[in-house]
C-alpha cells in the first residue's frame, strides 16, 4: 500500500484521514455497486505531473503550449476507448457522469425538447430528468417504468405509445438501480419510429460491456453511449462519451469544450487511458464475467434466506432488496446495521416507494469491488450469511459486534489491489 510520506510531513490531519480510509477499505466489505478498487498503475497516474497542465482544446488543437505529452495521453485514451466499446468517436474529457450527460443533452437537443428516460424509483438516475435537477428547467423529461417490479419486465408497447404521444427527441436507456438487461434493439426501433436519438447511460455496466458480460448498445445501433469510468470499468473518477458517427462526435466535442467545461483534468485523462488499457486485456473479460456470476450467487443466497429481491434476481452486477418486506426494517436501518458489521452498501428507493429517499424501503448492493478483491461464489455465500445473521441477531449488540470481528478477519484474506 502507498505510504504518503510527503503528506504525512506536510499535513498530518489529512494524512490521518487517508490512512483511516485505507484501513476502512481494507478491513471492510464494499458492496456499493458503483464503487471499485483501482490498480496501482491507475492510482499512480492520477497523482502524476499532468495535474499541473492546462490543455483546453483537443489533441493537435489546443489553446495553450506545451502539449506534447498531454496530446499523447489523450490520443491514447481516445483510441483505447473506441476500441474497447466498438465506437467511432470518444470524448474522454468529461469530469464526471452528470456533466457528461448534460453535455450530451446540449449536443443533441434544443431547449424545450423532450427526453424519455427511466423513472428514478424504477432504477433510473437523477440526471435522467428528476425534478430536483436544474436540467429539467431546460429540457422536458417524461418517464417509463417497469410494468412488473417482481420480474423487472418493461412494457415496450407502452414505451412506444408514450413515445408516439410525447414525441421525445431522445430515448435514454440506462440506470443506476435496475438489475436486469434492457432490450436495446426494441428501444432503438422505438427511437427510430419517432425520430429520436437512442442514448445509453451505461455508467453502472460499462465494465460488463467492455468485458462482454453484458450487451453492447452499439450492437443495436444506439447513437451515443455515456458512462463514468470509475464503477465496474475500474478506472479513475470521470466521464466518457462515445458515439458511432463522426458528425455527432464533432457536436459532442463542442458541447463538452467549450460549451460546458473548461480545461480537462489531464491526470485523470491519462489515468483513463491506463484503465482502458487494462480493460482491453483478456483477464478483464474474466473479471466482468465473474462480477455477474457473483451477483447471481449473492441473489440466490438471499432468496434462499427468504429475502424479497426487486425483479426477483439479477442479470448484472447489482441487486435490490426490499428490506421492509424481507425483514420488517427500513433500508436506512439495514444500511446502518450492515455498517456495524463492516459491510458497506447503500439504502435505495424501490419502485414507487412509499417511503422517503433518506430512509427508503430498500438497499442496493453489488459485486464489482468484491470481485476485484478476488472473491468468488463461496465468498458470496459467506457475505450473504453474515448479513442474514446480522438481521437475525440485530437486537443483540454483542452478537453484532462478534459478527463484525468475523467480517474483519474474513476481509484480511483478500488484500486490496495496489
Ligand atoms: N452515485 C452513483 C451510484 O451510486 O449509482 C450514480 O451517480
Amino acid at each position: 500500500m502507498p505510504i504518503y510520506d510527503a503528506l504525512k510531513q506536510s499535513d498530518p490531519a489529512i494524512h490521518a484521514a487517508v490512512a483511516g480510509e485505507m484501513q476502512r477499505q481494507r478491513e471492510g466489505v464494499e458492496l456499493i455497486p458503483s464503487e471499485n478498487y483501482i490498480s496501482a498503475a491507475v492510482m499512480e497516474t492520477m497523482g502524476s505531473v499532468f495535474n499541473n497542465k492546462y490543455s483546453e482544446g483537443y489533441p493537435g488543437r489546443r489553446y495553450y503550449g506545451g502539449q506534447t505529452y498531454a496530446d499523447q495521453v489523450e490520443s491514447l485514451a481516445i483510441e483505447r476507448a473506441t476500441r474497447l466499446f466498438g465506437a467511432g468517436h470518444a470524448n474522454v474529457q468529461p469530469h464526471a457522469g452528470a456533466p457528461a450527460n448534460v453535455a450530451v443533452y446540449f449536443a443533441l437537443l434544443q431547449p424545450g425538447d423532450t427526453v424519455l428516460g427511466m423513472d428514478l424509483s424504477h432504477g433510473g438516475h437523477l440526471t435522467h430528468g428528476h425534478p430536483v435537477t436544474y436540467i429539467t428547467r431546460i429540457f422536458n423529461f417524461v418517464r417509463y417504468k417497469m410494468k412488473d417490479a417482481t420480474t423487472g419486465a418493461i412494457d415496450y408497447d407502452e414505451m412506444r405509445a408514450v413515445a408516439k404521444r410525447e414525441k421525445p427527441k431522445m430515448i435514454l436507456a440506462g440506470f443506476s438501480a435496475y438489475p436486469r438487461e434492457l432490450d436495446y434493439a426494441k428501444m432503438k426501433s422505438i427511437a427510430e419510429e419517432v425520430g429520436a436519438y437512442a442514448v445509453a447511460d451505461m455508467a453502472h455496466i460499462a465494465g460488463l460491456i467492455a468485458g462482454k458480460a453484458a450487451r453492447n448498445p452499439f450492437d443495436d445501433n444506439f447513437d451515443v453511449m455515456v458512462t463514468t469510468t470509475h464503477k465496474s470499468l475500474r478506472g479513475p473518477r470521470g466521464g466518457l462519451i462515445l458515439c458511432r458517427d463522426a458528425d455527432l462526435g464533432k457536436r459532442i466535442d463542442k458541447s463538452v469544450f467549450p460549451g460546458f467545461q473548461g480545461g480537462p483534468i489531464m491526470q485523470m485523462v491519462a489515468a483513463k487511458a491506463v484503465a482502458f488499457g487494462e480493460a482491453l486485456r483478456p483477464e478483464f473479460a474474466d473479471y466482468a464475467r465473474q462480477i455477474v456470476i457473483n451477483a447471481k450467487r449473492l441473489a440466490a443466497r438471499f432468496l434462499d434466506g427468504g429475502a424479497t429481491l426487486i425483479t426477483g434476481g439479477t442479470d448484472n452486477h447489482l441487486l435490490l432488496i426490499d428490506c421492509v418486506q424481507s425483514w420488517g426494517i427500513s433500508g436506512g436501518e439495514a444500511e446502518e446495521l450492515f455498517d456495524r458489521i463492516g459491510i458497506t452498501l447503500n439504502k435505495n428507493v424501490i419502485a414507487d416507494d412509499p417511503r422517503k429517499p433518506m430512509d427508503p424501503s430498500g438497499i442496493r448492493l453489488g459485486t464489482p469491488a468484491v470481485t476485484t478483491r478476488g472473491m468468488g461464489e463461496v465468498e458470496m455465500d459467506a457475505l450473504a450469511d453474515f448479513m442474514l445473521a446480522a438481521v437475525a441477531k440485530r437486537g443483540d449488540a454483542a452478537a453484532v459486534e462478534a459478527l463484525h470481528r468475523e467480517v474483519k478477519a474474513f476481509c484480511m484474506k483478500y488484500p486490496l489491489p495496489g
